[in-house]
């Protein structure tokens, strides 16, 4: 025991898996090690040791000390960690600890769906419920017939259907490409490991449960018919191109419920990075749902392919930062690395020439910038081609997909190190808390998940679970970022509907929406007042007006879907 003793003990509120990592991180200006005690509800110490001092960490600036128990082989809830005389948070160690978050996570696109009513009964009840939104029933303007912008096109678009970005109302497909392939991706990887059945048919609670098509391809292709109605059409000019986003004029008011957006839409100009967002996620679709539906597998190809011809016409289409009134810009000056994703899951569905030739010519294809510390993101896509390469059979020499897969473990290695450099355990850099820093770490996850599948390798399993315990609680602020777990859990992230802070009739976040974390950057004014001087990674605030730090997004539950699915399965 030394004098100084432990401020704080930060566990995964959730809890651990018997066969996991367990570990957790006491503040602590000690420089000897402190004692730790693993304790049942009931008070009886069933394991103790000593902490690692880990020391100062830039992310949090804060003296850490690790405690690990993982050797504790017993189950049971209400266990608490004390640490230099201070007690965490009560947790459980189980089995089946993941099971609720996998559909959870993915409930979460059900609840972002536009243009069909959410029902109470699948929605988590009447609070929840909603009537369609968008489909143009008075003062909404609806996505069934949307202008473009002024010169953009003289026709409008029959563009309902898919999943409301975030907390606003725009639909974009830069974004809305990235959470369909990591959904239909975690698909692909589940039924080639044979678990596909946990989010297989009846088990989430989405209308077309029962259907006898996997729940999870259903709930994807909520996005897809939309994503494809973003194409321009056969006969216009820039024919096979996708329209980069739509949304309102204007930003609408919080709250806003979704049918009383009385905001005119509009469609914005076609961009070579939305084209081959849909490319890529076309052409997965083709690959993954022909079992179970031939004909949509059919005009999944049939689009994905105009999309690539028109975006190899068309390579300079960029969409601007500065096109942000009424919705996200998304703006993505470089589209190389969308241009190998698209023909890398063209190939992959095909196997033709044109579309390898593509691929091995791409920079990408060899650059180790396709998979790096700092993790992939809407406008880095060029690791959702690696992953898929590096996973899916294809005719590429085998010498050649053996080089993809190692530089997927060299990357969860890279992970690993970062993590272990750190107080929490934190695959992300010190310097990388930028705008949906949660949604990197779920999807270092999803590198480090995929690292597993190639390897089996436990340490890659373990890195993916611990960036997990991250996100549920095992961080600087000793909070559980996803809504419904963990006893400190944000419940006012950034929605229009959602706002239960805003307006005490509506709602909080439904369970297993991820906030998107920390924010060095401070880029909205709740964040700018209470947050000046943070560090890092304690650059968050659960007030819903911090839209920098504290949104929801299609782009951050995807990967959490990933890796809560992947910590649900046995090892
Ligand atoms: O996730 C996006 C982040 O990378 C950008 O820095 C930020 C500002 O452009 O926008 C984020 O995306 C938001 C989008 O623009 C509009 N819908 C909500 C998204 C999440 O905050």
């Amino acid at each position: 025991p030394t004098a100084a003793a432990a401020t704080a003990v930060r566990v995964n509120q959730l809890g651990y898996l018997p066969d996991g990592p367990k570990r957790a991180t006491a503040v602590s200006t000690a420089t000897a090690p402190l004692l730790w005690q693993l304790r049942t509800a009931a008070g009886a110490v069933v394991a103790s040791g000593f902490t690692t001092v880990r020391g100062a960490d830039a992310a949090s600036a804060q003296s850490t000390h690790q405690a690990d128990f993982s050797a504790y082989p017993g189950t049971g809830s209400g266990f608490t960690l004390v640490v230099g005389g201070l007690s965490s948070p009560p947790f459980a160690i189980r089995a089946g600890l993941y099971d609720s978050l996998r559909s959870d996570a993915l409930w979460f696109f059900y609840q972002q769906r536009s243009g069909i009513p959410i029902e109470a009964s699948l929605a988590g009840g009447a609070a929840y419920a909603r009537p369609a939104g968008h489909l143009g029933v008075a003062p909404n303007k609806g996505d069934t017939s949307v202008p473009c912008q002024a010169g953009v096109c003289d026709y409008s678009r029959d563009v309902r259907g898919g999943w409301y970005d975030a907390g606003d109302h725009g639909k974009y497909v830069v974004n809305g490409g990235i959470s369909t392939w990591l959904l239909v991706n975690s698909f692909e990887r589940a039924k080639a490991k044979g678990t596909d059945a946990a989010v297989g048919d009846s088990t989430l609670r989405i209308p077309e449960r029962g259907n006898g098509v996997p729940d999870l391809l259903d709930e994807a292709r909520w996005e897809l018919d939309f994503l494809m109605r973003m194409q321009v059409p056969t006969g216009r000019p820039l024919a096979g191109t996708a329209f980069h986003k739509i949304h309102d004029v204007n930003w609408t008011a919080l709250p806003t419920r979704p049918e009383r957006d009385a905001e005119v839409r509009e469609l914005h100009r076609p961009s070579t990075a939305a084209t081959l967002n849909l490319a890529a996620t076309a052409a997965q679709c083709a690959r993954v749902y022909a079992p179970y539906d031939a004909a949509f597998a059919a005009r999944c190809l049939d689009s994905a392919r105009r999309a690539w011809t028109a975006a190899r016409a068309n390579p300079n289409l960029i969409a601007p930062d500065s096109d942000s009134n009424g919705g996200g810009a998304y703006g993505d000056s470089t589209v190389s690395d969308e241009f190998y994703w698209a023909a890398a899951e063209l190939y992959a569905t095909t196997g033709e020439a044109a579309y390898r030739d593509a691929v091995t010519a791409s920079p990408w294809h060899t650059s180790s910038g396709a998979l790096t510390a700092f993790g992939f993101g809407w406008a880095d896509t060029a690791a959702l081609g690696r992953l898929t390469l590096a996973t899916v059979p294809t005719g590429l020499p085998a010498a050649d997909t053996a080089r993809l897969r190692a530089s997927v473990t060299t990357a969860a290695d890279t992970h690993l190190a970062t993590m272990a450099g750190q107080g929490y355990a934190v695959p992300l850099p010190s310097t990388a808390y930028y705008w949906g820093s949660n949604g990197q770490v779920a999807g270092n996850a999803v590198v480090l998940g995929t690292a597993y599948d190639l390897t089996r390798q436990p340490r890659y399993r373990a890195g993916a679970i611990e960036a997990l315990d991250y996100l549920l609680g095992r961080n600087a602020l000793g909070q559980s970022y996803i809504s419904g777990y963990g006893t400190q859990a944000s419940r006012n992230q950034h929605h229009r509907f959602w706002a239960h802070q805003a307006d005490a009739s509506l709602p909080n976040p439904p369970a297993g929406s991820l906030a998107g974390g920390p924010n060095s950057g401070l880029q909205d004014p709740v964040a700018a007042e209470r947050l000046r001087g943070c560090a890092p990674a304690a650059c968050y605030i659960d007030d819903i007006e911090s839209y920098s730090t504290n949104e929801v997004a299609v782009n951050w539950n995807a990967p959490l879907a990933w890796a809560a699915q992947f910590a649900a399965e046995r090892p």
